[in-house]
């Protein structure tokens, strides 16, 4: 039949997204623009070929057991794929794809944003003066951590952490890395390789978390691995908040073990641990990383390009996501 193809989007996507959505697909657009539960969502793609989806829709084991045998294809609007049960879809014949490359810039920058900003106290430098608090310089006022030339562990040396690399190298910073595996040279240069992420610790006086969350990394910043870094460390994380212990993270802010925070990203977000909100010397974003229009037209787009492979070609989407073994 000359039917085009139903995708149902969770989400509102910028404006040329979804004109090309809704000028290649059937699109069911979510007027809610939040996530669905398991049901709802089932319901809601009745007929359905395929969904496009973001972060923080549960496309888990149970949602994806309940959907409708008509769905295809799950394509996230998104790098991190945590919220979709891999696993499961391949069950169901249900290819899932998502979004890398073109948020690695964005995420980069707003993790050197979250670096400095915690380093530099700028949640209270803001404060002060919104509030009319600055009653004028003193020598003593809002000093911070120093930044440039300092020691950098990053947590995950893919794409967004080598990024990261090279905004550091720019600060004259000292690159340590952890990852399944040491790069080659061309893509290392020169960054110092720890096979063991709880021996990078010590070598660390801002660590930034780059890693995707997997059980493996779940709460792998806990207050013992805090307990590794030196006194006076900044830790960083854009990735996602699954990765901290938030109990453990808040503790060391307030004792001063850690000097200060950088953090875009939260478990449970948004409904943060409430310790974090009276914390001076937590600098916080609402998981801003990939939000630019370059960036975010750009998943869009990368969204579209995969669901149009599979879905209008045949062919296997470009960023198909393979059940990690
Ligand atoms: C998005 C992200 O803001 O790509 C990711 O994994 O966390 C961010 O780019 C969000 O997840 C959109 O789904």
């Amino acid at each position: 039949s000359n039917r085009k193809p139903r995708v149902f989007a969770t989400r509102h996507f910028p404006p040329d997204v979804e004109s090309r959505l809704t000028a290649n697909f059937d699109a069911v657009l979510n007027p809610e623009d939040r996530p669905f539960d398991g049901p709802a969502l089932a319901k809601a793609t009745e007929g359905c070929d395929a969904i496009l989806c973001a972060a923080g829709d549960a496309l888990n084991a149970a949602t994806i057991g309940v959907l409708p045998s008509s769905i295809r294809m799950i394509a996230t609007f998104s790098v991190g794929y945590e919220h979709v049960d891999v696993g499961a879809a391949a069950a169901r014949n249900i290819l899932v794809s998502n979004t890398p490359d073109v948020l690695t810039d964005a995420t980069a920058d707003i993790t050197m944003l979250c670096l400095l900003g915690a380093a530099r106290r700028a949640h209270e430098g803001t404060t002060m003066l919104r509030t009319h608090s600055w009653v004028g310089w003193s020598p003593t006022q809002l000093m911070g951590v120093h930044v440039t030339g300092k020691r950098l562990g990053i947590l995950g040396m893919g794409r967004i952490g080598q990024a990261v690399a090279d905004r550091a190298r720019a600060f004259r910073m000292t690159i340590h890395y952890n990852n399944r595996s040491r790069l080659p040279p061309d893509l290392e240069k020169g960054a110092i390789f720890h096979a063991d992420a709880d021996e990078m610790l010590a070598h660390c006086d801002f660590l930034s978390i780059n890693a995707p969350l997997t059980p493996a990394t779940r709460k792998w910043v806990n207050a013992e691995r805090i307990a590794r870094l030196p006194r006076g460390a900044v830790v960083v994380n854009t990735a996602r908040g699954g990765v901290v212990d938030d109990e453990a993270l808040i503790a060391a802010l307030k004792t001063g073990h850690l000097a200060a925070a950088g953090l875009d990203v939260f478990d449970g977000e948004p409904r943060i641990h409430q310790g974090y909100y009276t914390l001076e010397n937590a600098f916080l974003l609402p998981h801003m990383g990939s939000a630019t229009v370059e960036t975010r037209n750009a998943m869009g787009f990368k969204a579209l390009d995969n669901l149009e492979a599979y879905l209008l070609r045949g062919q296997t989407p470009p960023d198909l996501v393979r059940v990690s073994s």
